[in-house]
């Protein structure tokens, strides 16, 4: 784009169009700027097919997030003990002493990488991940996938062979929705990419569909739904076992997939029936044997879990059950049901290989490494505990675990012990600031966007890319560069090597294994060629060229930039026979790993419940820790209080706080009494407890960090997982 000499800020001067960078939705949006390149408004595009014209309030303060002047123009390096602003040069510089000083002296181990949840909505973070990783050499790889997701991944990766075959809601044409722990209509949704999922929901009901929501609280999902039912946090495989047990008692199971292990099964669920489910979890046996056959009679239907279904002591076992109950129930891999979409770009996430795992294990816990990662939960204690391979310095990208992982606090502890720690990230946050060089990213008007993993999740096939809005200023590096540089530096080829030689080096790697692939369109091709026909203004645009054009629909750059309101690639088509790489060649309903972890629910069954548990809330207009920040987003409900039953505030005898404290740590929380969350629940958000860096507006709304009384102790183990739902606490009357 470009801007006029005019300044007439205030006056819109040029439209753009670009994708949302904030949530799942991928929402289109349509951006006017003034002749300085200040945002004047932004506004849903209406001619993006996915999303035509849908926004949210998160969407429509973009403008004022970009431009938020707290976010930090220029690297900063710490200098006697200070952060003070610094050049690239020298950022660099300082980046390369760093991280070779700690190599040289300790191995390549004691440097861990950190990936947080914005790498997996920013191309940089995407396609410079597994350069990063490789060149760095070391076996600590971390990422949010262990405090969010990882029990999705293990349980499809033991399913279908493939850790990333995960099946989306086919929203649009489904009858019935069973959602198990995850609130769409104010989180949009997560793993399950759909702008406007609020409004889809609606359809669903609309023509007649039914929707079913099982979850501690009355959510706005909950409430909008035709019945909701309250859980006991931590114990949806209790009720999803009833389920199983249900369909495969009464003959209800239709398996139309190829699969292993459904005796197996039945012989695992005889003892979860409704009547124990309903001892554990408090749902009625009545009700869970009526979904149950309501699932099997429905003419499709989809289950689906996330956060409430994830973050919890049986995550995988969780997310297991509902792949499960969609195969028993004819429905995964069909219009209507659950199913898997078709990237426009070339799936190079996917290796076609079974799943493997623990090939390595953290060194003090001794837990597996999964996706090449080791769990964030174990992240504290592998920098506090000296002897060999102890972790000295972190790379972290796009993360702050001090507000976001299991108790943040002694994270907080462990970042201030480390010999070096170079952060990529826009804010100076409780994170960051034990940073020893913070390397800031442009303005998001200034990033070009492409979401390569959210369009492995969307509920169509569908594309989208947006160039940059507006230029870089000389002093501003982009953050491929950035991460490009890094690559370099942690490879040995110094902070001045060609960053475009990563590019090239991707490139090359796909080309050539396009070329020798067996029925590939340029099997033997020569890739000299083949390179000379890639387009791209600069290297993430051209990797994304040629990932497009070896990608199933043939697609290239200019055919995106072309279309900038996105292109609809038509809805999802059965692909599971495709993605199968199990060993065995077909479905393992009753994979051993997973299986084994039924040991340890029998055992939360016969364990006293806890008087009072702990659960997170997600705000429509906020998002993790990182937009507190912007003034148009904080207030109304967007408040760090602690939701509670009438019932037991008055229990626990509370006035307007409350000390709430957990076998980690305790906390004092504004007392919030809501009669939409069960007794024996209450609910802290994520995210709050802005005490540290540079954030003005986030500090005059400081709240506080629930994860200081989330136990790091404790993991979903077959993922390693963190476990943020469910957590035991006490309640009590606070004390001035
Ligand atoms: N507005 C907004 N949107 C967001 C985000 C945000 O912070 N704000 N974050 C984004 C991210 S990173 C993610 S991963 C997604 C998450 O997307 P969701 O998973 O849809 O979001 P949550 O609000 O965490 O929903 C989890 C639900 O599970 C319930 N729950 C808690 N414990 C249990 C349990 O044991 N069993 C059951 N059945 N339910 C339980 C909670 O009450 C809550 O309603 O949202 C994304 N979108
Ligand atoms: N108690 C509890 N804890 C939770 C959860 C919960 O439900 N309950 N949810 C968990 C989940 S699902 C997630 S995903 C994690 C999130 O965990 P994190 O990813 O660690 O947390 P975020 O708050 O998303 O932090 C993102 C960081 O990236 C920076 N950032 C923003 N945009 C960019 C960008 O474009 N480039 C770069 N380089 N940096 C950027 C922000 O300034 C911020 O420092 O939190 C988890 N923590
Ligand atoms: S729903 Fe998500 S993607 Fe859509 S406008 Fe809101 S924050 Fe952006
Ligand atoms: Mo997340």
């Amino acid at each position: 784009m470009a801007v006029a000499d005019a300044h007439n800020p205030g006056v819109p001067m040029t439209t753009a169009h670009r994708t949302c960078p904030i949530c799942d939705a991928v929402c289109g949006l349509r951006i006017d700027l003034d002749s300085t390149g200040a945002v004047t408004s932004v506004h849903g595009d209406q001619e993006d097919p996915f999303s035509k014209g849908y926004i949210c309030p998160k969407g429509a303060s973009l403008g004022r997030l970009d431009e938020d002047p707290d976010r930090l123009r220029t690297p900063l390096v710490r200098e006697n003990g200070e952060l003070r602003e610094a050049t690239w040069d020298e950022a660099f510089q300082a980046v390369e002493r760093g991280l070779t000083g700690v190599i040289e002296a300790h191995g390549r181990d004691a440097v861990a990488v950190f990936f947080g949840n914005p790498t997996y909505h920013t191309m940089a973070g995407f396609l410079y991940r597994m350069p990063l990783i490789q060149s760095l050499g070391s076996s600590n790889v971390y990422s949010s996938g262990t405090i969010d997701h990882m029990p999705k991944h293990v349980a499809c990766g033991h399913l279908y062979g493939d850790p990333f075959a995960i099946a989306v809601p086919d929203v649009d044409r489904t009858d019935y929705m069973l959602i198990v722990g995850a609130n769409p209509m104010e989180s949009h949704g997560s793993l399950f990419a759909a702008p406007n999922l609020p409004g889809r929901l609606k359809a669903l009901r609309r023509r007649g569909g039914k929707v079913v929501v099982v979850d501690p609280r009355r959510t706005r999902t909950a409430a909008f739904a035709d019945e909701h039912h309250f859980v006991r946090p931590g114990t949806d495989p209790f009720l999803l076992l009833g389920i199983v047990h249900t369909l495969l008692a009464e003959n209800l199971a239709t398996v139309t997939v190829e699969a292993n292990g459904l005796d197996e099964l039945r012989e695992l669920t005889r003892e979860f029936s409704p009547e124990a489910a309903e001892r554990v979890c408090g749902v009625p046996a009545e009700a869970i044997a009526r979904l149950a056959r309501e699932l099997a009679e429905a003419p499709t239907a989809a289950v689906y879990s996330r956060m409430g279904g994830s973050v919890v002591e049986f995550g995988t076992l969780t997310q297991w059950l509902v792949d499960v109950i969609n195969i028993l129930t004819g429905n995964l891999d069909r219009p209507g049901g659950t199913m898997f979409t078709r990237t426009a770009a070339l799936e190079v996430f996917r290796t076609g290989q079974p799943f493997e795992w623990g090939r390595w294990r953290s060194r003090v816990r001794g837990l597996p490494e999964i996706l090449g990662e080791l769990p964030t939960a174990t992240l504290a204690e592998e920098i506090e505990t000296p002897g060999e391979g102890q972790i000295r310095a972190l790379v972290n990208i796009a993360a702050n675990q001090v507000l976001a992982a299991p108790n943040g606090p002694r994270l907080d502890k462990a970042f201030g012990q480390l010999d070096f720690m170079v952060c990529v990230d826009p804010y100076l946050n409780e994170t960051t600031r034990h940073a020893d060089v913070i390397l800031p990213p442009p303005r998001i008007m200034q990033m070009p966007h492409y979401d390569f993993l959210l369009q492995i999740v969307t509920v169509r096939n569908y594309t989208r890319f947006s160039p940059a809005v507006l230029p870089l200023e000389p002093d501003q590096r982009s953050e491929a560069e950035i991460m490009a540089r890094l690559t370099l530096i942690a490879a040995g080829a110094g902070a001045g090597a060609d960053p475009s030689g990563v590019d090239e080096m991707f490139i090359g790697q796909i080309l050539q294994g396009a070329t020798q692939m067996p029925g590939s369109p340029v099997e033997g091709a020569d890739v000299a060629e083949l390179r000379a026909t890639i387009e791209g203004d600069d290297g993430p645009e051209r990797v994304l060229d040629t990932m497009l054009r070896f990608g199933p629909y043939g697609l290239s750059l200019a055919t995106l930039k072309a279309n900038p309101h996105g292109i609809d690639l038509g809805p999802l088509e059965p692909r599971l026979k495709e993605l199968l790489c199990t060993p065995s060649g077909r479905v393992e309903l009753a994979p051993p790993p997973i299986v084994e972890d039924l040991a340890r629910l029998r055992a939360r069954a016969a364990a006293p419940t806890p008087d009072v548990v702990l659960i997170g809330r997600r705000q429509l207009r906020s998002n993790n820790s990182w937009l507190h920040n912007v003034p148009s987003l904080q207030g109304g409900s967007n408040r760090c209080t602690m939701h509670i039953n009438p019932v037991d505030v008055a229990r626990f005898g509370l006035g307007e706080q409350a000390v709430v404290r957990s076998a980690v740590s305790e906390l004092v929380v504004e007392v919030e009494p809501n009669d939409a969350i069960m007794p024996g629940v209450v609910s802290i958000p994520h995210g709050w407890g802005h005490t540290g860096g540079r954030q003005r507006v986030a500090a005059e709304h400081a709240g506080v960090n629930a994860n200081a009384l989330t136990d790091e102790s404790v993991v979903d183990v077959p993922s390693g997982n963190a476990v943020f739902n469910g957590v035991p606490v006490t309640v009590s009357p606070y004390q001035a």
